[in-house]
């Protein structure tokens, strides 16, 4: 056992000084406030205080002579400028975030001493960043990619970054191969392209060379990787990490965040038209719906596994290529999180938010997994050169609400004014402060887990990690028969873009007809190869023959049509009244009807009332919407019938399996028949059938008559 100082302080003692303040949950929204800058009523001024008078004109000799150098406040404002920017995520560059709180259900202690999920009645603010990962800052949102999905708990024993992604585990077993993953996946190196995707040779060739990625090369050609929204994604820790109890009992663990919204996926055609259409799509809908009260909100869970169970699975724990099957070992829900609070600014709160799995608290500890193990010394580097030095824990948003004494000085920005004349320890002159606290059922200081380590230093795989295909079959024979199909149009899509026809072949051959010979026949058949007849390797195969909570077709959410967005497509006649019943039907749904005219200019209804817009339907395409709704009016109908903008706006959403309202005259004109999504008319039967089949998120009955329908 370490041994101990007997001086350490005593709660009382330390009090304001070094102990954590429990009572002051409210603390990092406080200290947040103070440095936030509303300039609303004050003067505009230099940096150094001063008034300044004129903010148009440059200091000149004679009003069209040379510029002065003295000119102070051009210069001050010009050099501010020039270096605005930082560089931005070596991955993970494209982000946003929210601010939220953290609720525990209950006392959790039987698992963790960790503080936050001791007391249902504590409230922990959080911090989340999603992102893509390959594209640089200004990249498309609906890009095929794993989103990243990182959470920074401010509790009152220091912070917990929860640095996580929307699958549940990663394309490589040891940290050591992530610069070559990452180099691989990032646009090629002589042109730069493509920005924001997969499909390229470097990535494929990469992938087809190392099978510890097939499993979640699966996951990021499932439609997991295109997500209807940020809200509607599960999340994952990936790793096994530890919890331990205040008796010093620790439990495995794989984090899993569950969302209300439930877990939807955009269509691929959606994806790409959006890339363009709207590059914010995500970031705008995440916004939108913490500006109009729409919060989302997941369920924080763990699955547990005691110790004593370590090696009773067919994988490894600490193989992060593996998942532990829900089946397996259910989710214990622990408690919730609610996002309710969009950024000030951006720069100051998305950009500079520096996470790190390294940073624990009491209660949480690591696994020996060595992907996690290189993470935690990789996250810190990359903020030296990203945010400009080792104090960019100062950063508002980075600070923690506990206190955080020590002895660490100056530095690049240095924003603490440290008092007292000692900063090393031991020290009698400041009385020996700060002290260090002894481990302790609560408030103590942070221990590590004790484990016996006793081997030979090695570079080497364990044996354990070398099954890679599993529970890439197990992924793929879990999917239900649509997902199936768009797996298989993703990969046939992906490998269409590789040039080189041996790197098509390699994946085929020797990572797709070792996970699913049907699977690879398929891919095969649309790339003009053979199909392979067996595999290249033995593969054990998965305990269960199936695992449904893979599928996100199992996870309808549980908050209804809440948030979703419904087209509203008016022309001039259109019904007043219908427009109104419609709307209002929807949004006692709580449902986010948009009115959309032909163009942004206001719509003149039957009766002769002129009806303001929401926007145009192109400026708001069909792939923003999850519904559409067409109100009774002749003229309109006849109108909207004639234009060929809302004809392709109908047909469109028809082709991605939306639920539809249609006038029955503009249903036959488009040569549309009526399905379980497809309805006629306005009353309440018809808006009941529609919010049921907007709940479904699409129509799959109807994808083989939408097949016919160009996009
Ligand atoms: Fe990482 C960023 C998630 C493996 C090195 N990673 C980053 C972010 C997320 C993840 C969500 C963005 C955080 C933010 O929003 O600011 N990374 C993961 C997951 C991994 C993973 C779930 C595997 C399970 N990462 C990983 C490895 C390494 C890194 C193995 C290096 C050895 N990751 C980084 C980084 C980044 C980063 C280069 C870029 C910006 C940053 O850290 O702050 O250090």
């Amino acid at each position: 056992m370490p041994s101990k100082k007997t001086d350490a302080p005593k709660q009382s003692e330390a009090a304001g000084t070094q102990t954590p303040d429990r009572a002051n949950t409210n603390a990092k929204l406080q200290s947040l406030e103070a440095d936030r800058s509303d300039a609303t009523g004050h003067a505009l001024r230099t940096n150094q205080g001063v008034r300044i008078a004129d903010n148009q004109n440059t200091l000149k000799a004679g009003d069209r002579g040379p510029s002065l150098l003295e000119d102070f406040i051009m210069r001050e404002k010009i050099t501010h400028f020039d270096h605005e920017r930082i560089p931005e995520r070596i991955v993970h560059a494209r982000g946003t975030g929210a601010h939220g709180f953290f609720q525990s259900y209950g006392n959790h202690a039987e698992l963790t001493k960790a503080g936050f999920l001791q007391d249902p009645e504590k409230i922990t603010p959080v911090f989340v960043r999603f992102s893509t990962v390959q594209g640089p800052r200004g990249s498309g949102d609906t890009v095929r990619d794993v989103r990243g999905f990182a959470v920074k708990f401010y509790t009152d024993e220091g912070n917990f970054d929860l640095v996580g992604n929307n699958m549940p585990v990663f394309f490589i077993q040891d940290a050591i191969k992530f610069p070559d993953f990452v180099h691989a996946v990032k646009p090629e190196p002589h042109n730069e392209i493509p920005t924001g995707g997969s499909a390229h040779d470097t990535f494929w060739d990469f992938v087809s060379l190392v099978p510890e990625s097939a499993h979640m090369v699966m996951w990021a050609m499932s439609d997991r990787a295109i997500p209807r929204s940020l809200r509607m994604m599960e999340g994952f820790g990936v790793h096994t990490f530890r919890l331990i109890n205040a008796e010093g009992v620790a439990s495995f663990v794989k984090f899993h965040w569950k969302p209300k919204q439930g877990v939807h996926s955009l269509l691929w055609d959606e994806a790409q038209k959006l890339a363009g259409k709207d590059t914010d799509f995500q970031r705008r809908d995440l916004c939108e719906a913490i500006e109009t009260g729409d919060y989302p909100e997941w369920e924080l869970g763990v699955q547990i596994v005691p110790e004593a169970d370590e090696h009773t699975f067919d994988f490894d724990l600490l193989d992060p290529t593996k998942l532990i099957p829900e089946e397996l070992v259910p989710v214990t829900p622990l408690g919730k999180m609610v996002l309710n609070r969009n950024p000030d600014n951006f720069f100051a709160e998305v950009e500079q938010v520096a996470f790190c799995p390294g940073h624990i608290v009491p209660g949480i500890d690591f696994t020996n997994d060595p992907l996690l193990q290189g993470r935690l010394f990789s996250y810190t580097d990359t903020q030296l050169s990203r945010l400009g030095g080792p104090n960019f824990h100062q950063i508002p948003i980075n600070r923690p609400v506990a206190p955080n004494h020590n002895n660490q000085r100056d530095a690049l920005h240095q924003h603490v004014v440290h008092k007292g004349r000692a900063s090393y320890e031991p020290n009698s002159i400041d009385g020996g402060w700060p002290k260090e606290t002894p481990p302790a059922a609560q408030d103590g200081g942070f221990e590590s887990y004790q484990e016996r380590v006793d081997a030979y230093k090695i570079r080497q795989r364990s044996e354990s990690f070398g099954d890679h295909f599993s529970q890439a079959r197990l992924f793929f024979q879990s999917m239900s028969p649509t997902e199936q199909q768009h797996i298989i149009k993703a990969y046939s899509f992906e490998l269409g873009k590789v040039e080189r026809e041996a790197i098509r072949a390699r994946e085929v051959n020797e990572i797709l007809a070792n996970i699913d010979l049907k699977l690879a026949a398929a891919v095969a058949a649309n790339l003009g190869l053979p199909a392979p007849k067996a595999g290249t390797v033995q593969v054990k195969g998965s305990k269960l023959a199936e695992s449904p909570a893979l599928s996100q077709m199992n996870h309808p959410g549980v908050v209804g049509i809440k948030g979703r967005k419904i087209a509203v497509l008016l022309a001039n006649g259109v019904d007043a009244a219908s427009v109104d019943r419609l709307v209002k039907a929807l949004e006692a749904h709580s449902a986010r009807p948009m009115l959309l005219g032909p163009t942004s200019a206001p719509v003149k209804a039957a009766d002769g009332k002129q009806l303001p817009v929401d926007a145009s339907m192109e400026g708001m395409p069909s792939i923003m919407f999850d519904g559409i709704v067409v109100p009774a009016g002749k003229a309109s109908t006849d109108a909207l019938a004639a234009s060929g903008l809302a004809k392709h706006f109908v047909l469109e959403g028809y082709k991605h399996l939306k639920a539809l309202v249609l006038t029955k005259e503009l249903a036959t004109g488009l040569g549309l028949k009526e399905d379980k999504g497809l309805l006629l008319g306005d009353d309440q039967k018809t808006v009941d059938a529609f919010v049921k089949a907007v709940e479904g998120h699409r129509v799959w009955e109807r994808e083989a008559a939408a097949e016919a329908v160009p996009a």
